[in-house]
């Protein structure tokens, strides 16, 4: 399936510029706007006037952001492995771990070791790949699995413990002071060996804050690397989430990880908004996938923090990977990139509305906070419906060099207009019209009739290399 955004892309859309994937170019053809956007004027490096960072929206930022300093910890050969679809074999595993080093991500997450012993043996081969990326895995909160995980060869090993009520209740039945004494346990031994550890409370938005506050101050005292928050049940917004965060920023001192689930959809938001409060780290995984409906996509969360500093995650990230990561693992679970997928779904660079269009091809930054191009996608124009506009048509004339005057266009864009009242037009369709109003024009035919305009258009539809030479009479 790799590649439905283009297979199913009706041939009503005109490509606009920045760089198409190669099966794009050949059915759709550039319109250059540079003219266009080269009469822009400079904006030197204020933000406001979309220099340096044209795509924001003004940007505010205190002392405990990290906004523009954050780390990825891609999950999505752990969390993404409990996505119901999924089943990943070594080679899929190698093929998924080896395209997130390729994007950047700072830590991949892998499956504990102790889950299966074909996920030990992945968890090992993993770590013989020499990627640039730290490999991690993810483990109970267990003296059993901290020894197995630790044999691996991995670079950090991630602990969790549910702190819930519910949890505590139906889940391992232990109290705080247990969970505590293991968690130290844990983190000591694995510490001992030289591995970086990160200690989580499972579902923390349904936890008790003191018994949260306190654990997490106690593992800060004995070393541990990182602190976790989950929102495992998909159950906070992002306004408790600045209050926790900031609160457990004032308390520990070491990195904080952020984990957030997302059944009410305020994954992406939460986790930006973690980072704005104070979190250092945010999990994430392709396409979002994991337990129930997932984590926040690793696309999406990328399109939230491009939106906010361009700058860093243009010098951080390949963006240009992130395609091909998301093609791999949609494959690998058999599904569909979503339509509305932030970045690569099939309309995420589409316009269509004739005053979009236009501003558009003036300058894109207009309607647009992300650059198809920094991501190797394509803008597009959609002209072939009844919401069109003349400076579309104009530029999709240009495009196929025919010389119209703007009044010749906007007498094109209208017939669009009213055969798109009946159905939506093709591009073939739109080409058809220009080239009709084109060769009628420079026959002197009265292309206002409709019948001259109904005839022409049959025969163009019919023969359209044989130009109708003769002057049709006008009634
Ligand atoms: C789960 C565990 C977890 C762990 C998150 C973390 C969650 O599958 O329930 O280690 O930070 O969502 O709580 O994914
Ligand atoms: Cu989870």
């Amino acid at each position: 399936m790799t590649d439905d955004c283009c297979q199913t892309r009706p041939s009503k859309m005109q490509k606009v510029n920045g760089d198409a994937p190669e099966e794009v170019k050949e059915s759709h053809v550039a319109v250059d706007t540079s003219s266009a956007v080269s009469t822009q004027p400079s904006h030197g490096d204020n933000p406001a006037l979309g220099g340096t960072q044209p795509f924001a929206a003004s940007r505010y930022s205190d002392f405990l952001s990290n906004v523009s300093n954050f780390k990825i910890i891609e999950s999505t050969l752990r969390e993404g492995e409990q996505f119901a679809n999924a089943f990943f074999d070594t080679e899929t595993k190698i093929k998924i771990a080896k395209a997130l080093d390729d994007f950047g991500v700072d830590c991949i997450e892998l499956t504990s070791p102790a889950a299966s012993e074909q996920s030990r043996k992945d968890c090992e081969a993993i770590c013989k790949l020499g990627l640039k990326t730290k490999v991690i895995t993810h483990i109970r909160c267990h003296m059993d699995d901290a020894r197995i995980a630790v044999e691996t060869g991995v670079d950090g090993v991630d602990v969790v413990m549910g702190t819930s009520k519910f949890l505590r209740e139906y889940s391992h039945g232990k109290d705080m002071t247990y969970i505590t004494k293991s968690a130290v346990e844990v983190i000591e031994f694995v510490k001992s060996k030289g591995i970086e550890i990160r200690f989580s409370t499972e579902d923390s938005f349904r936890s008790d804050l003191v018994d949260l506050l306190s654990i997490y101050q106690v593992v800060d005292k004995v070393g541990v690397n990182r602190v976790g928050i989950a929102d495992t049940v998909g159950v906070a917004n992002p306004r408790q989430v600045y209050d926790l965060v900031r609160t457990l920023r004032s308390v520990v001192g070491c990195d904080i990880e952020c984990h957030f689930h997302n059944d009410t959809g305020c994954a992406i938001a939460n986790a930006y908004t973690a980072l704005e409060a104070g979190a250092t780290h945010v999990d994430t995984s392709v396409l979002g996938i994991g337990e129930r409906n997932g984590i926040p996509s690793l696309g999406g969360f990328i399109a939230r923090m491009y939106a906010a500093d361009r700058e860093y995650v243009m010098n951080k990230y390949n963006l240009k990977a992130l395609r091909e990561v998301e093609n791999l693992v949609a494959d690998a679970v058999q599904v569909q990139i979503p339509f509305n997928n932030p970045v690569t779904g099939y309309c995420a660079f589409t316009h269509k509305a004739g005053i979009h269009a236009k501003a558009i091809l003036a300058n894109p930054s207009t309607y647009e906070i992300l650059k198809p191009e920094d991501f190797g996608m394509s803008r597009y124009v959609s002209i072939g419906h009844r919401l069109t506009g003349w400076n579309a048509v104009k530029s999709r004339a240009q495009q196929l060099g025919l010389e119209l005057t703007d009044d010749q266009i906007k007498a094109a864009t209208n017939r669009i207009k009213v055969m798109a009242d009946i159905k939506d037009q093709t591009m073939e369709d739109v080409d058809a019209v220009l080239h009709v109003f084109y060769r009628a024009i420079k026959n002197g035919q009265d292309i206002s009739h409709d019948k001259v305009f109904d005839r022409l258009l049959e025969h163009y539809n019919a023969t359209p290399d044989v130009p109708a030479i003769e002057a049709e009479p006008t009634a």
